[in-house]
């Protein structure tokens, strides 16, 4: 065990200029530094600086399958794909083990778990100290951002999982060209990653390699004050992929508010109107809420088209001209799997046509994938994800629930052109969502920017059954950051709060929707997916000030006659009844919002516990 803490790189601090070491083929005397040091504590069999080359990559798939880590699928279906089978008890995100390591727990705040980063990384260092023996360590150089753009970032990844790296290579821009970005005295991010199965004991002893090494014990830590990510025990999705999670959004959130930027839970989406007029919007939604549907949104209404920037992050920074203008930082789709369809989503089956990794999902007879909701359709028999046999009528899914397909963004049918412009998009409008089955109103305009921050800020979802918790209870999802933020979350509102300050009249418009409202018989009273450009047609001809909007206490709402229904066959009563605002209910809601805002202490923006006071005022006076 290494008794002594090394010390910390802090590679974001400018470097002194130096050529390149011996140790290493960076230019950052740092980065080789650090590789080397790290070699020492991990003890590597074979240390490997990734290109991103596809000669790399078939060499890596052609290993695993060989050693049977991954399965490849039919390539007469899908040409250059492959399934990995995880071990069963390494099969999501593990948020209970997600640390955020700040010196002030308070730094932290109540809806992180906080470590004291000292004794974190003591414990950190004892756990991969020889974690890597016998395996390959592989150096993966990583841009969160088209290369060279001015609102990118760079990180280094140690892996030694080849099922990481791979997925990093459809993730991000990996390799050579990330790694010449980091020169002398560029900021970097370390991001450290072990599966924690070291193939060799001290003592020398060998063991077997199984397919999907992990560890019981796992660490998904974030050292916001070095920006350092050090992630332990599991090989899967944001615990394994660490420029997703643990740096487009828990670092990066750091490093915005330092500079003046957001780093956000959002996808991006650009629309072009009939009369050919395009706005780009970001909308931030909690799981579960249909967030890649969104984002490749089939519309009905005729004219209207709707292209793929980003499905899950967003980076959003003030121009030179004081415009918000947004990238998405990554490069791939790391879609969950389940649910997405030839029904709910033919924009995603079409994406994954090829070059695809699959996890956990179903295998058929003729060596092609399946899950639940790809097709009406039931397979008599197939191969689990557990790589057991499997047949209609057994009650449980062939598929995990949280299964995933891992596939470069760019065979998106509906990608658009400026995906990766270096100096991404001007955001014209920001949506934030929840899955309300009451109050949330289908559509609804913040009438400042200080109204949008508290519908952000107070973001819900109800419970359903795939999560812990009574079904129905409601559970905040703040800018549907919970898990992601990477710093005290009422600093967080804070920094929105002065962005809008900033940006003034240059901010974009702020809007809520909530495709998921029930009526009193329980059943939905919107049909959602493509119906829901309506709400976005809406959302553009109030940018174009085309649309009337009504004041109520949730928010500016559209007027029936100004609301494109054409063609939709909506129940009697079911418009009044999605944007009814029912003063009980919604001064219950208040409550529940007061409630979450307590659990921040005087941290609280001033400007947010206005908004809510603001709120009471209003459905008091309609009682
Ligand atoms: C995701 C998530 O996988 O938000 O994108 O959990
Ligand atoms: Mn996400």
């Amino acid at each position: 065990m290494t008794a002594t803490l090394p010390a910390a790189p802090a590679p974001h601090a400018p470097v002194p200029a130096a050529g390149p070491s011996a140790a290493g083929p960076s230019r950052n005397a740092a980065l080789n530094g650090w590789v080397a040091e790290m070699t020492e504590l991990l003890q590597p069999d074979r240390v490997s600086w990734c290109t991103g080359s596809q000669a790399e990559f078939d060499q890596l798939t052609k290993q695993l399958v060989r050693e049977g880590s991954l399965v490849r699928v039919n390539p007469e279906w899908r040409p250059n794909s492959f399934l990995a089978r995880s071990d069963p008890r390494d099969v999501a995100r593990v948020e209970e083990r997600t640390f955020i390591c700040s010196a002030d727990p308070e730094d932290a705040g109540p809806t992180n778990n906080w470590r004291d980063p000292v004794e974190m990384k003591q414990e950190l260092i004892a756990l991969f100290d020889g974690a890597m023996r016998g395996r390959t360590l592989y150096v993966v150089p990583f841009s969160m951002g088209p290369i060279g753009s001015p609102l990118a970032k760079l990180g280094v990844q140690l892996t030694d999982s080849p099922y990481a790296v791979l997925s990093m290579q459809i993730m991000t821009r990996m390799g050579t060209e990330a790694l010449e970005q980091i020169g002398p005295d560029t900021s970097w991010v370390p991001a450290v990653h072990s599966v924690g199965s070291p193939l060799v004991d001290a003592d020398g002893s060998r063991r077997a390699d199984v397919p999907w090494p992990c560890n019981e014990t796992k660490y998904i830590a974030h050292f916001p004050e070095t920006r350092e990510i050090w992630s332990f025990g599991s090989g899967y999705g944001g615990n394994s992929l660490l420029g997703k999670k643990c740096f487009a959004l828990r670092i990066a959130s750091v490093i915005a508010r330092e500079e003046g930027w957001l780093a956000e839970h959002m996808l991006l989406v650009k629309v072009t109107s009939p009369e050919g007029r395009s706005y780009n919007l970001a909308a931030a939604f909690p799981s579960a809420c249909g967030k890649t549907n969104f984002a490749m949104l089939q519309p009905t209404l005729p004219g209207w088209t709707v292209e793929t920037i980003g499905d899950d992050i967003a980076w959003l920074r003030p121009d030179a001209e004081g415009r918000l203008r947004a990238i998405n930082p990554e490069r791939g789709f790391f879609g969950v799997a389940p649910g997405t369809g030839e029904r709910t989503n033919p924009t995603a089956v079409a994406t994954i046509w090829g070059n695809t990794i699959f996890t956990n999902v179903a295998l058929q007879d003729d060596g092609d994938v399946w899950w639940e909701g790809l097709t009406d359709r039931v397979p008599d028999r197939m191969v689990d994800w557990q790589g057991r046999p499997w047949m209609d009528g057994l009650p449980v899914p062939a598929a995990h629930p949280n299964a995933r397909f891992t596939v470069p963004a760019d065979q998106c049918p509906s990608i658009a052109d400026e995906w990766d412009d270096p100096d991404g998009v001007v955001l014209d409008a920001i949506l934030f969502g929840g899955r309300r089955s009451t109050n949330i109103p289908l559509v609804a305009e913040a009438d400042s920017w200080a109204h949008g921050v508290f519908l952000g800020a107070t973001i819900s979802s109800e419970q359903t059954a795939a999560a812990e918790g009574p079904v129905g209870a409601l559970r905040h999802d703040p800018f549907a950051m919970l898990p992601f933020c990477g710093y005290n979350m009422a600093d967080y509102w804070g920094h929105w709060l002065d962005m809008g300050e900033r940006l003034g009249e240059h901010a974009p418009r702020i809007f809520q929707v909530n495709w998921f409202r029930k009526g009193r018989d329980g059943s939905y009273l919107w049909p959602g997916f493509g119906e829901n450009i309506r709400a976005v047609d809406w959302i553009v001809r109030r940018l174009d000030g085309a649309a009337r909007a009504r004041r109520s206490p949730a928010g500016l709402l559209p007027l029936r006659e100004d609301f494109d229904l054409e063609g939709l066959d909506l129940p009697d009563g079911a418009w009044d009844e999605l944007f009814r605002v029912d003063p009980v209910a919604w001064l219950q809601e208040a409550d529940q919002t007061r409630a979450l805002f307590e659990r921040f202490g005087s941290r609280v923006p001033k400007r947010l516990l206005t908004q809510l006071t603001v709120l009471r005022w209003e459905l008091v006076a309609r009682l």
